[in-house]
């Protein structure tokens, strides 16, 4: 039976009540005391959010402000010499339902100039200074990829490539105290043998290791190499470009990194010979649940294998499926390996495909509980064809109810416990020998999710993807799994509006929120920085360090499921129920499977290549007719060609007006002058200039006596013939 909407959302924490009473706010804009100018030590919490690390030149450019006033208010960008060197009016939107707030929306995307020190402000109230460069996301690119080794178990992380700070000895390797994990027994009843699982990725805060969400995690972490190789931009997460062990060892550090979960993954398998063979255990962790802080070589606790499930099982098949696609031409011993795996695992769900972690086995570890395992065949099915081509995974790929069910992209996002919407995107972006029309079914699929993601942004004053009530456990994880469903329906389509959206989650997350904080530790001027770890838990313990930069937080959890949200947050409008303390896990974790998008996301924003970032340079011909010129005026048709050989998406044509004419009015653009200077941008329905395609647009303008052609123009930055 096709799954229904209802039954997408299993995951407890998804059905706590919304709170969406959150007050308003009264008396005008609401800030902190309103900082003058563009002061770099502005209080980060204004009225005026911002993305706090700031926005790139060709992307979305937007403030929120929080305000009771119900008209528009006028805006001003100023660089950081405190010039106005843009402005223009809010939209007032009114009341905003996630964040309780009373918003007005600013847009500055047209300002494309990069420079540092950028503020904007409305209404005497000033935003965080912020910067509009290309290079914006290169630092959080390799950062919040890095968080990844940090996390690593059964290695030392060495000072020589994290710092002092960081480095700690390693952990997990049956060195005392710690009785794990290269001979784990198993919970009682569950197996008589020990098994070596040693290495992997620790979950979280917590020292557990989840074969469900290491699956995940995984996939999306080889998922941004795959897509970065696609767009042209992989050498960006190559051989060394990460502070990783394996650097230079000719595999580029992102596959490596992977490597460390996929061998761990694949200790989690039952041997051949036991009973459940092929199938993989659903995790390992602590009998009881450790204390804070607690370096992770320190944890004396015993540790344990639970029982196999069929999601775990199928969470290596996928991930294991792609292992063996994308390291094939690096590694074809290990592609090998990866594959058989992966046969192994999906026999084996096939054999057993109801056993099911129950949520009660949350002693000393997290449950990932879920009890439906259909959308977990379809993703690892849509894996296994994607790597073989084999007609059994075809057809089990197109007789999966999730093939055609409507709701393979819930509005909760895609994620640990649904994952369904990986197996669209695998299908969509790998070559498959699917008809035609099915996959373009498919890839229609992935747009129209990617629609739905964008009509919900618009229609919300911080421009978030997840629907009012879906500020659950883990909601900023969320938040990026959309970002990478739109990133990846703007490669489908070229339909530059997607992009935009995947960039402006970002904004979301680095600032731009009901809280002004950026979620993502070292990145901004207020950002989270006491998330809940068991070694960077410096507000425990000062000698310990915070989250290395790079390291997102859960996110707002209208849950309230720890003690301190309960204590601290109650009557929290949903995007607001979040606190920056290390007690708070259910609002303020960091975890694998929320990184990971976060890591692939940044990379995605920092990619500067012909099919993804920056405007590849425009080859163009322009025609420039007047139709109409009378004793003071005239008007013109403007033609612009693409000559080149890739779309324009988002274009700006540049000429000047040497004579004393005057733009007085234009359609089919905006068209704005300086001095002599004019500038014609694109209006939303003619952004994209394909390869040989034109765009027409015209101005009314005055004169004063004669009105000579411009000669020489500009798209983009490319000079027109
Ligand atoms: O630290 C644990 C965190 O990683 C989990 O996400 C969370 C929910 O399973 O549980 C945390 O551990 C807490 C435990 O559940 C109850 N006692 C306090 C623990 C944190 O100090
Ligand atoms: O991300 C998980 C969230 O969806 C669940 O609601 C929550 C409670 O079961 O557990 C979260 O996962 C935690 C896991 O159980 C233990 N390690 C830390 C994870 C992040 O908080």
């Amino acid at each position: 039976m096709p799954p229904t909407t209802t039954s997408l959302i299993r995951n407890p924490s998804r059905l706590s009540t919304a709170l969406l009473t959150g007050a308003l706010l009264v008396g005008g804009l609401a800030s902190a005391p309103a900082v003058a100018g563009a002061s770099a030590t502005a209080a980060a919490t204004t009225a005026v959010r911002v993305n706090q690390v700031g926005y790139l030149p060709d992307g979305p450019k937007r403030a929120t402000i929080v305000t009771t006033s119900a008209q528009a208010l006028g805006w001003q960008l100023r660089n950081a010499s405190g010039a106005v060197v843009a402005s223009g009016s809010t939209v007032a939107r009114g009341a905003d339902a996630p964040s309780g707030q009373s918003v007005q929306v600013a847009d500055f995307s047209s300002h494309r100039e990069a420079g540092t020190g950028y503020v904007v402000t409305v209404d005497g109230s000033s935003s965080v200074p912020f910067d509009i460069r290309a290079n914006l996301y290169d630092t959080l690119r390799s950062d919040a990829m890095a968080f990844f080794h940090h996390q690593r178990s059964g290695i030392a992380i060495d000072a020589s490539l994290v710092g002092s700070a960081y480095a700690r000895p390693a952990a997990h390797l049956d060195v005392a105290p710690n009785k794990g994990d290269t001979s784990v027994p198993c919970q009682a009843t569950v197996c008589d043998y020990t098994q070596d699982v040693r290495g992997g990725w620790y979950d979280a805060g917590d020292h557990g290791k989840y074969v469900v969400n290491g699956g995940i995690s995984t996939w999306l972490v080889v998922n941004s190499f795959e897509r970065a190789d696609r767009a042209g931009g992989e050498a960006a997460l190559g051989d060394s470009t990460l502070r990783v062990p394996e650097r230079g060892n000719g595999i580029p550090d992102v596959l490596d990194e992977a490597r460390w979960e996929l061998d761990f993954l694949m200790r989690m398998q039952v041997p051949d010979g036991k009973p459940s063979a092929g199938m993989a255990f659903h995790k390992i962790h602590d009998v009881a649940w450790t204390g804070m802080p607690l370096r992770p070589d320190q944890d004396a606790q015993p540790r344990e294998l639970h029982r196999p499930s069929t999601a775990a099982t199928l969470n290596l098949a996928a991930a294991a499926a792609q292992c063996a696609r994308v390291f094939r031409p690096y590694d074809s011993a290990y592609a090998d390996r990866c594959m058989s795996a992966a046969r192994r695992a999906w026999s084996a769900a096939k054999a057993n495909p109801a056993v099911y972690a129950p949520a009660s086995d949350s002693t000393g570890g997290g449950a990932y509980e879920d009890a439906r395992v259909t959308d977990e065949f379809y993703w690892a099915a849509s894996e296994l064809y994607a790597a073989t081509g084999e007609s059994a995974y075809r057809d089990a790929v197109t007789s999966s109810p999730w093939h055609t069910s409507a709701d393979a992209f819930s509005p909760y996002g895609f994620g640990w416990a649904d994952t369904a919407a990986l197996g669209r995107l695998v299908l969509a972006t790998v070559p498959n020998g699917l008809p035609a029309s099915d996959l373009a079914r498919v890839r229609a699929s992935v747009t129209a999710a990617a629609d739905g993601y964008l009509s919900r942004m618009a229609a919300q004053g911080y421009a978030v993807p997840v629907p009012a009530d879906g500020y659950f456990w883990g909601s900023n994880g969320e938040v990026a799994n959309d970002a990478v469903v739109m990133a990846v329906a703007g490669e489908l389509t070229g339909d530059g509006r997607y992009r935009a959206g995947a960039l402006e989650t970002m904004d979301y997350l680095l600032g731009r929120n009901a809280l002004g904080l950026s979620y993502v530790t070292g990145y901004g001027e207020t950002s989270s920085q006491n998330q809940h770890h068991r070694f960077w838990a410096h507000q425990l313990d000062a000698s310990l360090p915070h989250p290395p930069a790079g390291s997102l937080a859960g996110g707002p959890n209208s849950g309230l499921q720890d003690p301190v949200a309960l204590a601290k947050l109650t009557g929290c409008a949903p995007a607001a129920c979040y606190i920056d303390h290390i007690d708070s896990y259910s609002t303020n974790e960091v975890a694998v499977n929320w990184n990971a998008p976060l890591a692939w996301l940044a990379a995605y924003a920092a990619e500067r290549t012909s099919a993804g970032g920056e405007p590849p340079t425009a080859a163009c011909a322009v025609t420039y007719t007047l139709s109409n010129v009378w004793s003071t005026g005239f008007t013109a048709n403007i033609t612009v060609k693409n000559t080149g050989p890739t779309a324009v998406d988002g274009w700006q044509l540049a000429w000047t007006h040497p004579a004393g004419q005057s733009v007085t009015s234009s359609w089919n653009a905006t068209v704005t002058q300086s001095g002599t200077a004019v500038s014609a941008r694109n209006a939303d329905w003619n952004r994209t200039i394909a390869p040989g395609a034109t765009v027409s647009f015209g101005v009314q303008g005055t004169h004063t006596g004669s009105t000579p052609s411009p000669t020489a123009f500009t798209l983009n930055a490319g000079t027109c013939a």
